[in-house]
């Protein structure tokens, strides 16, 4: 695959695992659901991330299905922190690794740095300390897996839940369609910290996430990634539907692909022709009971989202203008 490059990669419409390099970091026998699509993106994001990387991991679905005591599916030096201080944990690995450095201690290039956690521990649980990190400028790569609930502990709703997704603590009712808010925006929050990288992935576009998370990783800084991880357990879906769900998503607008680099919004993956919000919510359990209102206005406001988003894209100027303080000041 890397001899065709990210321009290239993007020609492609099929995916064949055979173009991925072959190392293998997050390996067979961890115990995630059948059709996991959070799962698979671990799989091929730790493809990207590559050797010599060290990860803080947040609890979460990915944590618990990957650890049982005395095993481990992760073959990079991985480290389970709690909801809290991931992004606090990767900026302590990152600032000792550049004390060792300058202590002749460790020679070479250093390890790449990479935090992860689920969208409960970092839209809501995990926030402050992820700001700090981001804010602070350390050079570290997070990555957001995104299935939008509280999944390992039962599918609670959290801020990334979709508005009208069912989950245990936004069930449908004569008095509720479900959840009631917007899905909290985190790759704005994360570029309103003026950092070099943020990106949307998903594991319906393998190659797309694959360079994100190269890219991520090998710009000096912090970089955030949010990928969209389809979870067929909370999200009431099929479990061979789980790519073509991811697929769907990008399809209708509901998640675009783009990538932020310097504050400049591109988009990475642009659909011919945007598909009617229904063709994703109807394999969803999740959204069965919506009305046609509630549709309706889902339709309207991704619609409108995906507007706004297109304008960035056109944007002659960077969202935010990247701040290089002069050496020597
Ligand atoms: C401070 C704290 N609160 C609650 C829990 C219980 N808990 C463990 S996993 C989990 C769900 C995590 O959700 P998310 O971060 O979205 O990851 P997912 O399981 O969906 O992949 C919760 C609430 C905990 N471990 N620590
Ligand atoms: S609950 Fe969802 S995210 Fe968690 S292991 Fe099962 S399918 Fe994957
Ligand atoms: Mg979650």
């Amino acid at each position: 695959m890397e001899k065709f490059g990210y321009a290239e990669s993007s020609k492609f419409d099929t995916y064949a695992s055979r173009m991925m390099p072959r190392d293998e970091f997050f390996t067979s026998g961890h115990r995630s659901c059948q059709g996991c699509g959070e799962a698979l993106a671990v799989r091929w994001a730790c493809k990207a991330i590559g050797k010599d990387a060290i990860i803080a991991h947040a609890t979460g679905c990915m944590e618990i299905v990957s650890s049982g005591m005395p095993q481990t599916a992760w073959m990079h030096p991985w480290i389970h922190v709690a909801f809290e201080n991931t992004s606090a944990v990767a900026s302590g690995i990152e600032a000792a690794l550049k004390v060792l450095k300058r202590k002749g201690k460790l020679k070479g290039p250093l390890p790449k740095v990479v935090a992860m956690g689920g969208d409960g521990g970092t839209s809501d649980i995990g926030l402050q300390s992820l700001s700090g990190a981001l804010e602070r400028g350390h050079n570290f790569t997070y990555i957001c897996w995104d299935n939008e609930a509280y999944m390992n502990t039962g599918i609670q709703r959290s801020s990334a839940t979709p508005f009208g997704a069912m989950t245990t603590t936004t069930p449908p009712g004569k008095r509720s369609f479900g959840q009631r808010t917007w899905k909290k925006d985190m790759v704005a929050i994360a570029v309103a910290h003026g950092i070099p990288y943020v990106a949307t992935a998903s594991p319906g576009y393998l190659f797309d996430l694959y360079f994100k998370v190269k890219k991520a990783v090998e710009t000096p800084g912090p970089a955030y990634i949010n990928i969209l991880s389809v979870c067929p357990t909370g999200w009431r879906s099929a479990t061979d539907l789980s790519v073509r769900l991811a697929r769907l998503a990008t399809e209708t607008a509901v998640f675009p692909l783009f990538e932020v680099v310097d504050g400049k919004y591109r988009l990475t993956v642009e659909p011919p022709k945007i598909r009617p919000i229904r063709d994703y919510l109807k394999p969803q359990g999740r959204f069965r009971h919506l009305r046609d209102p509630e549709v309706e206005f889902i339709q309207k406001t991704v619609r409108a989202k995906y507007e706004l988003l297109l304008e960035k894209c056109q944007a002659p100027f960077p969202e935010f203008s990247p701040v290089h303080v002069p050496e020597g000041i």
